[in-house]
């Protein structure tokens, strides 16, 4: 085992040995295998936003293939989608990539309070061979406490059977504003609280140059914490994560522009986040197109 993977590992000293082997396999697979670092594909925004908005640009992404080849052949460190889109390849692409069976899905129809339905369980994740479960929180929603303590299940049964948790804390509804959704404070916020929960990989979105709350505003004015750069709110919300002793990747997003999705990868690597886990900004160009952004963002992890 290389240092990297070792130097990490040793934060998840106090697991068993199927959350630290599964943890193994992930950080130990692909084009940034050893690295330390982690790039993900996360293929849920059917359930989320509806297919066609998630893949009317690139009509070949329906096929739930399309998402295994396209993970398996930039060599990215994982596949995760709900269990439709796993069973489907399950078989045909079984032990080719490490995979994360998405738990709990939410959609834009329902309206109400932000909230996710319980969609698969852990039994599934084993039986279809996973390396771990997915499974998000809405910090600030109505629904939180109910989410949490679901949380709190599904990561104690995945936990016995030896399956990583890695939790989406995606702050949401309640008393939060659009921007605060994504301020500094909120996002390193939630990110704490996935970690305090016992997620053994958390995943958040970008930090933006706002802070929420007028508490929290105090502080970080006291104590002169930098938020201007990308780079400085990474390390910031890697704080959050148990002095960064824990794996933290970061979401894509909606399509944007390849120098500005490799301008913040960069920004990631150089503030300590663990990696990417990206989803639109792969599966919304062609194949050819979105394999080569994907690999161009390994290689920014790897060092190359
Ligand atoms: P993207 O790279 O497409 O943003 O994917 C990351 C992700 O967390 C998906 O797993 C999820 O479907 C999506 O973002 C949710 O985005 P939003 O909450 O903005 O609708």
């Amino acid at each position: 085992m290389g240092d990297r993977i070792k130097n990490i590992l040793d934060n998840y000293k106090s697991e068993n040995p199927g959350i630290i082997s599964k943890l193994y396999s992930i950080l130990s697979h692909g084009r940034t295998g050893g690295s330390g670092k982690v790039v993900i594909l996360p293929v849920d925004q059917g359930f989320e936003h509806g297919a066609d908005r998630s893949f009317g640009k690139n009509p070949e992404a329906y096929d739930p293939d399309y998402h295994y080849n396209l993970a398996i052949k930039c060599g990215l460190s994982a596949y995760a989608a709900p269990i439709g889109f796993l069973s489907d390849g399950a078989q045909e692409f079984a032990g080719r990539i490490p995979t994360i069976l998405k738990l709990n899905n939410s959609d834009s129809l329902s309206g109400g309070e932000p909230d996710q339905a319980l969609t698969s369980s852990v039994g599934d994740a084993l039986r279809l061979g996973c390396s771990a479960v997915g499974f998000t929180i809405y910090p600030g929603s109505g629904k939180y406490k109910d989410m949490v303590e679901e949380a709190r299940e599904v990561i104690k049964e995945a936990r016995s059977c030896g399956l990583p948790a890695v939790i989406w804390s995606y702050p949401r509804g309640g008393a939060l504003t659009k921007e605060g959704e994504t301020a500094l404070d909120v996002i390193s916020y939630g990110a704490h609280m996935a970690a305090l929960l016992g997620a053994h990989i958390i995943k958040v979105k970008l930090p933006s140059d706002h802070i929420f709350s007028e508490e929290a505003k105090k502080i970080y004015s006291s104590e002169g914490i930098k938020t201007q750069n990308l780079e400085d709110r990474i390390s910031r919300v890697v704080l959050n994560c148990f002095a960064g002793k824990r794996i933290v990747v970061f979401s894509g997003g909606p399509a944007k522009s390849e120098d500005e999705i490799l301008s913040e990868v960069t920004s990631i690597k150089q503030g300590g986040g663990s990696g990417s886990i990206v989803g639109r900004n792969a599966f919304q160009r062609k194949f050819d197109e979105g394999s080569s952004l994907l690999r161009k963002i390994c290689d920014i992890y790897k060092g190359n």
